[in-house]
């Protein structure tokens, strides 16, 4: 298989992702209302953010980050066989998106796992940084009864179009897609994920289905993978929160993610709105479509902080840990802020700590003089003669994922198992999972620390004897 790069003759993957998401943003413009009103108004909180703020600005400016955060989205699918999930990997692969991050959502009772798919170097996140949050189903954890349902409709339903299974073919063999091939890749993928209202199942078939899980009701009963959210990335989530309060939005009662009053934000904070209700014509008898409804799309917005390194994600979760066992939740803001108190809430302290993931820069003025030959670090640091600014947070969070789920389905969070960080009976689901994908899946502290490294070095480089 050749592998996909940028050659001359062929459209840069980032480029084929940037319009592809911009395609699909269309689409769901158009579909879901709602979305189109939530993009208005996380850009006028953006833009008023960027207006106050110029340093802010002018920092995203030269590190390149401006301009991706106007089309910054992430979306989420639910696939129903192995199979599907290898083809979504070639699709996806097209666009230079690859599987990251191992998401075990068993630990919150529900039947998938879950990888995302996104690129890797800041140069291609800073072009675009579109990722995709795909969960497979998992037939071992629904009823041995529904087995054969389930089989059975998802294996006569074929998710690609034949063009688009050509594309792919075509993309791997010649190393690249041509302006003309990229359009082509671009509609018939989209076909995929497009919500259909036509339902693959009869009114029975599925409520037995809904009855076991709503989400299982979701990924079996009807024809494409289709595309359940697409999130903008805000620079102030409350702002946002409370502006779709006053929309009239349906909105979750909390943020998901740490607290938000500190100077130093990390990972990532979520909110969503209610999923809405879709008219669907189930199967009906001789033919005839018997009308219905189905929950399938909703709304949700993010913030994203820092990546944090292995320490300071143990923290996180020991923290949030603590938070659980005494009963606080984010919704308790003062509460949940107090506990996170013990997580140091400024730059210096989180890199000298080893804590979240930074990039080194030369900065753009540099001080007059040179350093020594042969400076250390902490030196050009401290002489102004390298910056360093946290990496973004590009993956999700299970416990938020859950959350997101969970208020989405139609069902309350109490009497739910909740996900609890740290249980590690996610290794074996995540071999299952890869033999699924048919590629390794990446590991996120990894990709996080071979960008901080590659930083480290091209600044020592510029300063070298
Ligand atoms: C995916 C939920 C995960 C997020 O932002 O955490 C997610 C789903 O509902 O299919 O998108
Ligand atoms: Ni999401």
């Amino acid at each position: 298989m050749g592998s996909i790069t940028d050659k001359p003759q062929y459209v840069a993957p980032s480029m084929i992702r940037h319009q592809f998401s911009n395609a699909m943003s269309c689409i769901y413009k158009a579909e879901v209302p709602l979305y189109s009103n939530l993009l208005s108004l996380v850009s006028d909180v953006n833009n008023s953010i960027l207006e106050r703020d110029l340093s802010l600005k002018q920092h995203l400016e030269e590190t390149d980050q401006f301009s991706r955060l106007q089309y910054e989205r992430h979306g989420a699918i639910r696939l129903g066989t192995a199979s599907e999930m290898a083809t979504m990997a070639r699709f996806l692969s097209v666009m230079d998106m690859h599987p990251v991050g191992y998401y075990d959502l068993s630990l919150a009772s529900l039947p998938v796992h879950a990888t995302c798919f996104r690129t890797l170097d800041l140069d291609s996140l800073n072009k675009n940084p579109f990722r995709l949050f795909v969960s497979l189903l998992r037939p071992s954890l629904i009823p041995e009864a529904l087995h054969s349902l389930v089989g059975g409709i998802l294996s006569k339903r074929a998710i690609f179009s034949r063009r688009t299974l050509e594309l792919i073919q075509i993309a791997e063999d010649q190393g690249g897609l041509s302006p003309a091939q990229v359009s082509e890749y671009i509609s018939n993928g989209l076909e995929t994920f497009k919500w259909t209202r036509t339902s693959t199942a009869t009114t029975t078939e599925y409520q037995m289905l809904k009855s076991s899980s709503p989400l299982l009701a979701d990924i079996v009963a009807f024809p494409t993978a289709h595309i359940n959210h697409l999130t903008p990335r805000t620079l102030d989530i409350e702002a946002v929160q409370a502006g779709m309060k006053s929309y009239g939005l349906p909105m979750k009662e909390s943020i998901e993610g740490p607290p938000g009053d500190r100077n130093c934000l990390i990972l990532l904070r979520q909110t969503s709105f209610k999923a809405m209700e879709d008219e669907v014509l189930f199967l009906g008898d001789g033919g005839a479509g018997v009308e219905g409804r189905h929950c399938a799309r909703f709304g949700e917005v993010e913030q994203r902080g820092a990546a944090l390194t292995p320490k300071g994600r143990k923290l996180y979760d020991d923290l949030v840990g603590e938070a659980r066992a005494r009963g606080i939740g984010p919704e308790m803001t003062e509460a949940y802020a107090k506990i996170f108190a013990r997580f140091p809430d400024s730059w210096d302290a989180l890199r000298k700590e080893n804590l979240a993931w930074l990039r080194y820069y030369i900065p753009e003025s540099r001080p007059h003089g040179a350093p020594g030959p042969g400076a250390d670090l902490d030196t050009l640091i401290a002489g102004g003669w390298v910056k360093y600014e946290p990496i973004t947070y590009e993956d999700f969070l299970p416990l938020s994922a859950a959350g997101i789920f969970q208020s989405n389905l139609g069902r309350e969070r109490e009497g739910l198992k909740s996900y609890e960080p740290g249980d590690d009976s996610g290794d074996h689901g995540r071999g299952e999972l890869v033999n699924a994908i048919g590629l390794d899946i990446h590991d996120e502290m990894v990709v996080y620390r071979d960008l901080q490294e590659k930083s480290i070095k091209e600044c020592l480089y510029n300063f070298r004897p």
